[in-house]
């Protein structure tokens, strides 16, 4: 199964359930411990993102996921997920592993920010008394050095920028402004959007001020890097009141209540068949005897999914991907009336495009001849022709036509 193009970097601070949560979204088997700095090295897997298939809205008894899987009328869409070192304060000065490390996240396109929600770790990392810690706190440091890192690494070669265009060398400042930061993933529409945001005008773009450049690598990084708050270790009582001040305090960012180890251990007890439970579920059922221990980890995880809707690791993901990234899954088909492609499988794929993609994008997001030769689209759902323009919506299924297409 090839992962959708989306690749969630996971970030924080060290020893607060970062590689807990990328090896229960994963099922890759990470080393885990209680104390900082653990992972030096990134760890690379795919997690799934989990929505209702559409097979089941169109009332077809079952579908052949191809790209994706589909298990109880669950479509789980592949997504690559990067667990990488974590972070201390200081960390752009040098502090704890240093800040290098996220460069291997410079082409992430979201971040799940996970935290310790119940306080139980110092700002070090350093194992604590639960609710000792302030998880805002938390949030607030890891969001500064992050800021620090993009920020250090445009500021590196800035002064050039500069030099080449008060010598009259830059035509061009905002496209070589770009340029320099295409490494992080980022468009000369979106710098273009963040100049008119700050109300910075093109060519005084190698004039402003340190602080004015602060700003512009701010508001780029939350435009091209967008956040989902993981308030980890759910599990733990001293996390409810600080969950609900997560909440408030970051209005603007989801915040999704998670217990990584929650999860990692259903998913264990469903390998062993003593539970039946699929990654995303709001509940599970015991089936068969369990002993002391088992059961009295099984009511812990009971009371937290029972309070918060789920483990919130797949919550998570799908934050990521629809609320975030604002993604929405559409279905291409070749056949409109079966929901079937050249093959004869029924719905096999599922692709991820950005809510207000067209019907002629997706052709292109498919193959770049399919774009070129675009001719109109089937909405499958209503059998109707829509043009090139077309809005995608969620859960679309659409058949492209195109000039030259066979069959
Ligand atoms: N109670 C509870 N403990 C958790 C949870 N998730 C992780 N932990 C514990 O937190 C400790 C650190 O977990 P890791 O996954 O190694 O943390 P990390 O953020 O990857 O740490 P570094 O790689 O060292 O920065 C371990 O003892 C985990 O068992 C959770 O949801 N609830
Ligand atoms: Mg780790």
């Amino acid at each position: 199964m090839e992962p959708t193009n989306a690749l969630v970097g996971i970030v924080g601070k060290t020893n607060v359930g970062k590689s807990s949560f990328f090896s229960a979204a994963t099922g890759i088997q990470v080393p885990i411990e209680n104390r900082p700095f653990v992972t030096i090295e990134p760890n690379v897997g795919i997690g799934y993102a989990r929505k209702k298939c559409v097979h089941v809205e169109l009332g077809l008894p079952r579908c052949d996921a191809s790209n994706s899987a589909c298990i109880m009328g669950y479509r789980y869409i592949p997504v690559k997920l990067m667990d990488v070192a974590g972070l201390i304060p200081g960390a752009h000065e040098g502090r704890g592993l240093g800040n290098k490390f996220l460069d291997d996240l410079r082409r992430a396109d979201v971040f799940l920010l996970i935290v310790d929600a119940s306080g139980s770790t110092t700002s070090e990392g350093t194992p604590a008394e639960p609710g000792s810690y302030d998880p805002v706190e938390e949030v607030n440091f890891v969001t500064f050095e992050l800021d620090e890192w993009m920020y250090s690494s445009i500021k590196s070669d800035w002064d050039k920028f500069v030099r080449l265009a008060s010598v009259g060398a830059l035509k061009d400042p905002v496209g070589a402004f770009s340029q320099r930061v295409s490494g992080f993933g980022i468009t000369r529409p979106q710098v273009e959007a963040a100049l008119e945001k700050l109300n910075v005008n093109d060519v005084e773009l190698p004039r402003i001020s340190d602080d004015a450049l602060r700003n512009l690598v701010i508001t780029l990084r939350k435009m091209t890097k967008p956040m989902v708050i993981v308030a980890n270790k759910a599990d733990v009582p001293e996390s409810a009141k600080n969950i609900e001040r997560l909440k408030s305090t970051f209005s603007d960012v989801p915040v999704v209540p998670a217990s990584a180890l929650a999860e990692l251990i259903l998913r264990r007890l469903s390998t062993q068949g003593l539970v039946e439970y699929l990654p995303g579920d709001a509940e599970f059922k015991v089936k068969g005897v369990l002993d002391q221990r088992t059961q009295k980890a099984v009511n812990m995880i009971r009371e937290l999914m029972e309070r918060y809707g789920g483990t919130g690791v797949v919550q998570a993901i799908n934050q990521a991907l629809f609320k975030a990234l604002n993604l929405i899954a559409v279905y291409p088909v070749e056949d409109f009336n079966k929901f079937t492609d050249r093959k004869g499988r029924v719905l096999p794929d599922v692709i991820l495009v950005p809510r207000g993609t067209t019907a002629k994008r997706l052709a292109y997001t498919i193959h770049t001849e399919l774009g070129d030769t675009f001719l109109y689209a089937i909405n499958a759902k209503t059998k109707q022709r829509v043009g090139a323009d077309y809005e995608l919506r969620d859960d679309d299924v659409i058949k492209i036509v195109a000039a030259g297409a066979r069959g």
